[in-house]
């Protein structure tokens, strides 16, 4: 056993999870981390603000399938991280966030950047800890990782003081890690498994509304076996795009109240609806209610989320991919698809001489092929990337679906790129949500991470402007961004190059300048405040 400081063991741990990367910010409470962290190859990123450094950490773990990891001081760097890690929670995304405290014998003194974080950040961790022991750290953070990245994954933050973080201990990691009462159960029940098999093999118009939770359990190819031998229509949440590819012949679009009509359509005249990780929460349901027509089967690794949202006929808790693959074993084929009508129904778009967003989209897949990773932001660009872009692989389309956290995107597209420098990452974002966060334009220079933005600047919050348009008769408060900086002088002055486009003419060449740019570039795609989200 090696004696060290608590800082190293933290480092040491890190490094024995295959940690290679970190997001943080510093300060005074968590220098001896950093101090640490100096000697260890790990590779840190100095973000502009906090909250980035979660998204980046989540951007990193939603493409690589690991645990993020991001670092913040006491006080006003934990707090900044709330936002993130919040986001993280809702979208089920595997975070590590570390925080330094103020020293153990001043806690609940109120003594500078003093701040009660793990309070704070109960109700949206997985776990959390304040570390007051010193000789607990390593099995600490052993637990944290194992706890985000197993059953339902998810953020947990340690807290650890920087008294305790100097203290010397005996260095030694556990081989294994048991936590009594923490038992994600993988497997489905064979019961509920050979009843879902005969209410889809019984049904006549049968749907499978798929989540985030195939994506995070690496269920796609499953799902397809499925869907193709009893030719089932699906429909996605936001969380669920990508997890079949966007063109596949079965595939609707997606649902809810900035769904897609023929993904609404199939919802309602379903008789089955197998939901495979995903909690149906308003927005994905809209306004389609769920009658006593229509029978659910619920998958989720969670069962807190069964029954949540819907009553469910037939419950399964278990991992989606092991509980799909039983599924398979077990059922028939199916000779007809019944949606076809629904399909036939898809919305062809004007196509005339503006620039519409949606031209712009679909241009980007053309010229890429599927081949990339887009993050968004939130507001009406978010949705129209939803329904436009093709999406060819599972988790390539990222974005933040549960809390719709406006400046998600761009940093979440940095902790991509680092998480896959082989893919072409894009961020699309709005004026409104690049503002929040736009300082990650330095990071980005400073890292050289050569991802692609893609701003519509329709000089508004769209997606409100178009909500007081629609339900406060036209009274138009606090949703217009006159005072925007020019996005070109602004990219400039980060050392980023930049494109204006405005027409429909230059839109292949503008696709294809960004295509071909080597380093990071910000395409400003100048867009009306009246174009509909939903054309
Ligand atoms: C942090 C945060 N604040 C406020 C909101 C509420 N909100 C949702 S969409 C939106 C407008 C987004 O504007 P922009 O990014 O320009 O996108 P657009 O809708 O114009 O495409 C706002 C303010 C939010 N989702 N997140």
């Amino acid at each position: 056993m090696a004696k060290m400081t608590v800082a190293r063991a933290m480092v040491e741990v890190l490094k024995s999870e295959g940690v290679e990367i970190i997001f943080g910010i510093p300060g005074a409470a968590i220098y001896p981390f950093y101090d640490a962290l100096y000697s260890s190859d790990i590779k840190h990123v100095l973000v502009r603000t906090e909250q980035a450094a979660v998204h980046e950490a989540s951007g990193y773990a939603r493409t690589t399938g690991k645990v993020g990891v991001c670092v913040a001081t006491s006080g006003p760097g934990a707090t900044n991280l709330i936002t993130g890690i919040a986001t993280a929670y809702m979208d089920s995304v595997p975070i590590v966030a570390i925080t330094g405290q103020v020293n153990s014998s001043l806690i609940g003194k109120d003594v500078f950047q003093e701040v009660d974080i793990t309070g704070a950040t109960a109700p949206f961790t997985k776990h959390n800890y304040l570390v007051k022991d010193p000789k607990k750290i390593v099995r600490i953070l052993k637990e944290a990782f194992y706890i985000a990245s197993t059953g339902r994954r998810g953020p947990v933050l340690i807290d650890v003081p920087i008294d305790v973080q100097m203290q010397e201990i005996e260095f030694e990691i556990p081989k294994e890690i048991d936590i009594p009462g923490y038992k994600p159960k993988e497997k489905g029940h064979p019961l509920q498994i050979k009843r879902a098999v005969e209410a889809i093999e019984s049904s006549k118009r049968p749907v499978v509304c798929s989540g985030g939770g195939v994506i995070a359990s690496g269920a796609s190819q499953e799902l397809q076996i499925l869907i193709e031998k009893q030719k089932i229509p699906v429909i996605s949440t936001l969380m669920g795009i990508g997890s079949i590819p966007t063109d596949h012949p079965y595939y609707l679009g997606m649902i809810g109240s900035h769904g897609q009509k023929e993904a609404n359509l199939a919802l309602r005249q379903a008789d089955l609806l197998i939901v495979i990780g995903a909690r149906l929460a308003d927005r994905a349901l809209g306004d389609t209610k769920i009658t006593d027509n229509m029978k659910i089967i619920h998958i989720d690794i969670d069962p807190a989320e069964i029954g949540k949202n819907v009553d469910t006929n037939v419950p399964i808790v278990g991992d989606a991919k092991q509980v799909l693959s039983e599924i398979n074993k077990r059922i028939s084929e199916r000779k007809d698809f019944w949606a076809h009508e629904i399909k036939a129904q898809k919305k062809v778009l004007p196509d005339d001489d503006k620039l519409h967003p949606y031209d712009v989209l679909r241009e980007i897949s053309r010229a890429y092929n599927g081949d990339y990773i887009i993050t968004t932001d939130v507001g009406q660009h978010q949705i129209w990337a939803a329904h436009n872009l093709y999406i060819k692989e599972p988790g390539t389309f990222i974005t933040s679906g549960g809390l719709g956290t406006m400046g998600y995107g761009v940093p979440a597209a940095i902790g991509a790129k680092f998480g896959r420098p082989d893919k072409e990452v894009i961020a699309i974002t709005g004026d409104g949500s690049f503002q929040m966060l736009l300082q990650e334009l330095a990071t980005i220079k400073r890292e050289q991470v050569p991802i692609k933005v893609v701003l519509f600047n329709n000089t508004r919050l769209g997606m409100v402007y178009e909500l007081q348009k629609k339900r406060c008769t036209g009274r138009f408060i606090a949703t217009c961004l006159d005072g925007n900086p020019d996005f070109m002088i602004l990219a400039k002055a980060y050392g980023i190059e930049s494109m204006r486009l405005e027409s429909k003419e230059k839109l292949k060449e503008a696709i294809e300048i960004m295509k071909s740019h080597k380093g990071p570039f910000l395409l400003e795609v100048v867009t009306s405040p009246d174009e509909p989200t939903i054309p």
